[in-house]
């Protein structure tokens, strides 16, 4: 029988059985020992046969240490390789408790604790946070009846629609395997091969095409289930739910040619993001949403609520908001938390249960055998990030490196022993599947209501703004301008077609594909009449404040204190942050005198690492940045970004050494002089971008 309170996290520093601790150097310092506990005289020289002599390998402390090393890594994840992980906890703000028995979903006020991890899905550990990609949305709650993970993305949707494509999924989405290119990002000839083959992932192209997957940060991103999942009642009835995590500061996502840009200068732009956020108090904030729907709703819905390649619009049944998720502590240690966790999707708690989605049921074999091979054996469990915080008693046993070992005689039941002895026994209170009827011959077949795979593709993109329908096709365009074979482009245009058929032309239009291809077969013709959804653009799901957001001030020696005060009154007030960015990072000073922190010096701190920028430098401040590279690639580029840029007078000269002279401006580009315009231009901020700008800075 195992049985554990929550172990504790800090590993490196243990004091011996008895409490002893070793005779250090001085002070609280602990000595340093090898694993055995025996402290180490010299970690600076390797034992030798005199001072030019060989290495003796009876030098223990060395070959410990060297062998420790050698065996630091474990395989990466097969896909989300790269994540980012931080705790927190789940508040209930609505029970669902006439739903369901979750006790999480019980009562109101209530907090779980909460450990989620956000991750790219293709690129490789160290591949760069902002590359096109879906990310993972993985939320594992420690609830008081044991561990639920409900392990979802950025993207409501997903490619395939059986578990048994996603080996070939994968495979084709990352690098091809003779040449082991291109890393962390699907514009290649595999990846479009596939999805041009298989029809059923056109909904979620479009939205991987979209700036969805280009998010400005984690904390403005939304989190999806994807799975039609049931909640269960205490009387056992079933309620379908589609769950949704939406983040409190509305959503963002960057521009493509920005994308690009951050990942050659802040290539951990989404972790360092999560990192100062939380660190400076910042906690991160998601609105926890569930769909719940019955029978009938499923009856009478267009498509199956089973195919993971479809949605469940708002407007048809709108999301009820329940509770919050807050994060507000970031690992202690990277690898025991956030590369040791564990999400199983079969990780659920008597209320939460499954549908026959098949993807889901795929997911329920995988995860648990991904993990079992990734961290080494089933007893994966006991590491404390993935250990229940509530108490849990089996007759599991042994295998590498067990943790939580049974005492007493019972390692099996039924037994005869008087408790404690005896050891734990079933619980009327224990997990119960719900009684799904089943029946059916075995067969190897797709449901015939998963064939209709263009509708909600057209449904996505129609509901999206002008803006964002450019970005679409322009995602198009880019990712198949890298695929090296015209019949892949043209196949996949044919898929286009009946997405949209301007979104085609245009797709065609940018590849110089002519004439444009035949429409592809589809298997159901595209449902008329489906109502755009407004839940499903970011920029009519923005934030109404600029809060959260960065602004980059640049600065030189002597810049007016009162101006840049203002500006960062300004931008505290309404909760977004400030970086300095000047010619050198040190030995600066206000124009009162006060010494300056910078965070970046010009070349390091290029505009694409913040949501707006001011240029306040001094008369010979703009003199010299006038002739710098950077400083012109800043300017350009956040104009280019359809950024909003505050400028004192002295900028105007640097602003024109951009290319920005007066006619060149527009609304967007706002002088300031006075604390009045500091306010004033924060408040601009808050649209994050001046999109009418776009239109007029592309050519091509
Ligand atoms: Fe995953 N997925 N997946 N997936 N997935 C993994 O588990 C898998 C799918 C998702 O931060 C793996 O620990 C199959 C959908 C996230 O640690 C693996 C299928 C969704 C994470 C695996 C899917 C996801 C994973 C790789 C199709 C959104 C990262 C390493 C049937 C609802 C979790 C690992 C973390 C990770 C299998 C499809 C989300 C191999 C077989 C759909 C967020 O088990």
């Amino acid at each position: 029988m195992a049985k554990t309170s929550h172990p504790p996290m800090s590993p490196t520093t243990h004091t011996g059985a008895g409490g002893e601790t070793h005779q250090t150097a001085g002070g609280d310092t602990p000595a340093m020992t090898t694993q055995q506990g025996v402290a180490v005289s010299d970690d600076q020289n390797t034992l030798r046969a005199g001072a030019g002599g060989p290495a003796l390998m009876e030098d223990f402390h060395f070959r410990e240490k060297i062998f420790h090393f050698d065996h630091e890594r474990i395989p990466e994840r097969v896909v989300h390789a790269r994540g980012y992980g931080a705790h927190g906890y789940f508040e209930l703000t609505d029970s669902l408790s006439d739903v369901c028995k979750a006790d999480i979903f019980g009562n109101v006020g209530a907090r779980t604790p909460a450990f989620v991890r956000f991750s790219t899905v293709a690129g490789n550990k160290g591949s760069a946070d902002m590359v096109r990609d879906v990310r993972g949305f993985a939320v594992k709650l420690y609830t008081q009846q044991g561990n639920w993970d409900l392990v979802g993305n950025n993207i409501p949707v997903f490619f395939i629609q059986d578990a048994i494509k996603f080996p070939d999924f994968v495979h084709a989405a990352k690098q091809e395997p003779d040449r082991d290119f291109p890393q962390a990002q699907t514009a290649h000839d595999n990846f479009w091969d596939f999805v041009s083959l298989s029809p059923e992932a056109t909904h979620m192209v479009c939205w991987a095409m979209s700036d969805r997957a280009i998010p400005r940060s984690f904390r403005f991103m939304e989190g999806f289930g994807v799975h039609t999942f049931r909640l269960i009642n205490d009387e056992g009835q079933s309620t379908y739910v589609k769950f949704h995590w939406k983040p409190k500061l509305g959503l963002q996502s960057v521009v493509w040619n920005e994308a690009l840009k951050i990942n050659g200068a802040d290539p951990d732009f989404h972790r360092r993001d999560l990192w100062q956020a939380i660190n400076s108090g910042r906690f991160p904030e998601w609105e926890l949403g569930v769909q719940l729907f019955d029978d009938a709703f499923a009856d009478s819905f267009d498509f199956d609520i089973l195919d993971p390649t479809k949605l469940v619009p708002e407007e048809l049944v709108p999301v009820r908001r329940v509770g919050r998720l807050v994060l507000d502590r970031m690992p202690d240690n990277f690898f025991a938390e956030t590369e040791q966790v564990a999400f199983c999707t079969q990780n659920v708690v008597p209320g939460i249960d499954f549908t026959n989605d098949p993807l889901l049921q795929g997911r329920n074999f995988s995860y648990l055998d991904t993990q079992t091979k990734r961290l080494g054996g089933p007893n994966f469990t006991h590491i404390p990030i993935n250990a229940p915080r509530c108490p849990f008693h089996n007759f599991q046993q042994d295998g590498h490196m067990a943790m939580h070992n049974p005492k007493g005689r019972a390692n099996y039941e039924p037994n005869s022993w008087p408790q404690p002895t005896g050891g734990p026994r079933e619980s009327v209170n224990g997990y119960r599947s719900y009684p799904d009827m089943v029946s059916g011959q075995k067969v190897r077949q797709r449901s015939e209501s998963f064939a209709d795979h263009y509708s909600q593709a057209r449904q996505f993109f129609i509901s999206q703004t002008p803006v964002e329908q450019t970005h679409i096709r322009d995602a198009f365009v880019f990712e198949l301008s890298k695929v090296e074979t015209p019949a892949i482009r043209a196949r996949m245009v044919s898929h286009l077609l009946h997405v949209d058929q301007d979104l085609a032309k245009g797709v065609a239009k940018g590849l110089g594909l002519s004439p444009l291809p035949a429409p592809a077969q589809a298997a159901r013709p595209v449902v008329a009449g489906l109502e755009p959804s407004r839940a499903l653009s970011i920029l009519k799901n923005g934030p109404d404040s600029f809060a959260g957001r960065k602004l980059g001030i640049v600065v030189t020696n002597g810049v007016d204190a009162a101006l840049l005060a203002a500006l960062r009154d300004a931008a505290g007030d309404v909760g977004a942050t400030v970086e300095l960015i000047a010619p050198t990072v040190g030995g600066l000073k206000d124009s009162a005198g006060h010494d300056l922190t910078v965070q970046q010096k010009i070349n390091g701190g290029p505009s694409v690492l913040y949501d707006a920028v001011a240029l306040l430098p001094t008369v010979e401040g703009a003199n010299l940045l006038r002739h710098e590279a950077t400083m012109r690639d800043f300017i350009s580029d956040a104009f280019a970004h359809a950024k909003f840029i505050a400028h004192n007078d002295a900028a105007e000269i640097v602003l024109a050494a951009a290319g920005l002279h007066p006619k060149a401006r527009d609304k967007g580009v706002v002088a300031i002089h006075g604390a009045q315009d500091a306010a004033g231009f924060i408040q601009t901020c808050a649209a994050l971008r001046l999109w009418e700008r776009e239109g007029h800075v592309h050519a091509v």
